[in-house]
C-alpha cells in the first residue's frame, strides 16, 4: 500500500480546497488534495459566475487571482425586470462602494489547479473510493484507489470539501449532526451562448411565465437561465424555444433586443437548501458544499465556500502553529452566522422572482409588492445591496 503523509488531507477539488490549500500553504501547513474526477472534467463543470468583492479579493489577495484580476468584469449594478420593465440597482451606491466580479467558476477552477501544479504542490486527480478513518483519532487516515493500487494518506486534520455528494459528511454517524432541507418544486435550464451580452450588467426577471436570468461570461459569452419543471428534459427544449422564452421573460421589445447566438452548452439545476450542523467531527471539518448548499439565485454558494476555507484555515493555523485551539472550537458556530443569512437573502431571492406552482392570487400580489417596495426604498436597496455584493467577513 503507497503510504503519504501531510498535516491536512482536503478531499475534493473545487473552489473550497483548492483555496483552503494555498491559505494552509501561506500559513505554512502542507496538504494534500485527493480529488475523485480527472482534471479536465472538474476545469470543464459550468457553475457559479457571481463572486463578491471580499470572495474575489480573497483570491487575488493569496495570489491565485492573476487572471481573475485580468479578465472579470467589475460590475456595479443589478437590474430586476418585472414582467419586462427593467429598473436598475445601484449595488456601488448601496454597498459603501463594493462592487460584484463576473468570472466563470471554471476558469477560476483551472487558474487555481494550475497554480498550485506550478508550484509542486500535490492534487490526486482520479482518487477512487475514498474512505476517511478514526477521524476523532490523533492521526486520522484517507484510503484511496488509483491505477491498480490502494494509497494511504495520515494526516492530522481532514478537510471534507467535498461537494454535496462527496462521502465526507457521510462518514459522520447520523445522530452527531442534523440536517435541514429545503427543496424548491422546480429548476433551472441553464445555456451558455458564444454571443455578445445583450446588457451590461444581470438582468433578474420576474414574469408571470416564470423566472430568467440573463448573466455572462466574457465580452464573447453569455449565460442564461430560465426557470422550468423539475422534470424537464433540457433536450425537449430546441435552441430556438429557448431563445423565444428568453425574450418574452426577458422584456424584449424595439427598444432592446436579446442577442441570439450558438448555444455550446444546456444544463439543468434542481434548486435546493441544505444545511448541516454543526460543520465537525473529531478532527474532520466540512466546508463549502459539503455542508450546505443554497438556490443559485442569491449567487450565494462558491462565496460561501470561500467565507468557510478562509476560517478553517485561520483555526488551523491557531492550533497546527500557535497550539491555540479556539478557530477550530468556533469554526462551525462562525461559519454557520454566515450561512444562514445567506439562506435566508437566497430563499428570499428564489420566493420573491419565481412562480410558484400552488402560488394564488393574494401571494402573487404580495410577492409583486415585496418587489416594487425594494424598487422604491433606498433603505430596502442598502439592504439588497449589502447581502448580495457579500457581508464583511468575520474571519
Ligand atoms: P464543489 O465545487 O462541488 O467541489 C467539490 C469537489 O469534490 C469532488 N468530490 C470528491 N473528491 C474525492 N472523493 C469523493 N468522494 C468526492 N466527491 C466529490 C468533486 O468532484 C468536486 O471536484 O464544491 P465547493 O468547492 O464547496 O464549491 C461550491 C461551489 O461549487 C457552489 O457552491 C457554486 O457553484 C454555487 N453556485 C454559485 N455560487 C456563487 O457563489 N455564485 C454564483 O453565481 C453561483 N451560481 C452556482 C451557480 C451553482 C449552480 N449549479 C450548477 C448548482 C449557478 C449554478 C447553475
Ligand atoms: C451565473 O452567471 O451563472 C449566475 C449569476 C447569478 C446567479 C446565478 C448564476 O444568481
Amino acid at each position: 500500500m503507497g503510504q503519504q503523509r501531510t498535516d491536512v488531507c482536503i478531499i475534493g477539488c473545487g473552489p473550497a480546497g483548492l483555496i483552503l490549500s494555498q491559505l494552509l500553504k501561506l500559513a505554512g501547513i502542507d496538504s494534500i488534495i485527493l480529488e475523485r474526477q480527472s482534471r479536465t472534467y472538474v476545469q470543464g463543470r459550468i457553475r457559479a459566475g457571481v463572486l463578491e468583492e471580499g470572495a474575489a479579493q480573497t483570491m487575488i489577495d493569496i495570489g491565485m487571482g492573476e487572471r481573475l484580476k485580468k479578465h472579470r468584469m467589475l460590475h456595479d449594478g443589478v437590474v430586476i425586470s418585472l414582467d419586462g420593465q427593467r429598473h436598475r440597482i445601484d449595488l456601488k451606491k448601496h454597498s459603501g462602494g463594493r462592487q460584484i466580479s463576473v468570472y466563470g467558476q471554471h476558469d477560476s477552477v483551472r487558474d487555481m489547479i494550475a497554480f498550485r501544479l506550478a508550484a509542486g504542490d500535490p492534487i490526486i486527480f482520479e482518487a477512487a473510493d475514498v474512505v476517511l478513518n478514526e477521524v476523532k483519532g490523533d492521526t486520522p487516515t484517507a484510503t484511496y484507489q488509483k491505477d491498480g493500487e490502494t494509497h494511504q494518506v495520515t494526516c492530522r486534520y481532514i478537510a471534507g470539501c467535498d461537494g454535496f455528494h462527496g462521502v465526507s459528511r457521510k462518514t459522520i454517524p447520523d445522530d452527531e449532526i442534523t440536517e435541514y432541507h429545503r427543496a424548491f418544486p422546480f429548476a433551472w435550464l441553464g445555456i451558455m451562448a458564444e454571443v455578445a451580452p445583450s446588457s451590461d450588467e444581470l438582468i433578474y426577471a420576474r414574469h408571470s411565465r416564470g423566472f430568467a436570468l440573463h448573466s455572462m461570461r466574457s465580452q464573447t459569452l453569455s449565460r442564461l437561465y430560465l426557470q422550468v419543471p423539475l422534470d424537464t428534459n433540457v433536450d425537449d427544449w430546441s435552441d430556438e424555444q429557448i431563445w423565444d422564452e428568453l425574450d418574452i421573460r426577458l422584456g424584449a421589445d424595439e427598444n432592446w433586443q436579446l442577442n441570439r447566438g450558438k448555444i455550446i452548452q444546456k444544463d439543468l439545476a434542481p434548486l435546493r437548501s441544505f444545511v448541516v450542523e454543526p460543520m465537525q467531527y473529531g478532527n474532520l471539518f466540512l466546508a463549502g458544499d459539503a455542508a450546505h448548499i443554497v438556490p443559485p439565485t442569491g449567487a450565494k454558494g462558491m462565496n460561501l465556500a470561500i467565507a468557510d476555507v478562509r476560517a478553517l484555515a485561520s483555526g488551523l493555523d491557531k492550533k497546527i502553529n500557535h497550539n491555540d485551539p479556539s478557530g477550530l472550537e468556533e469554526y462551525s458556530a462562525i461559519c454557520l452566522r454566515r450561512i444562514w443569512n445567506a439562506q435566508r437573502f437566497s430563499w428570499w431571492m428564489t420566493s420573491m422572482l419565481h412562480q410558484h406552482t400552488d402560488q394564488d392570487e393574494y401571494q402573487q400580489r404580495i410577492q409583486f409588492s415585496d418587489l416594487e417596495h425594494l424598487l422604491s426604498s433606498d433603505s430596502y436597496k442598502n439592504v439588497f445591496a449589502e447581502n448580495y455584493t457579500g457581508l464583511p467577513f468575520e474571519v
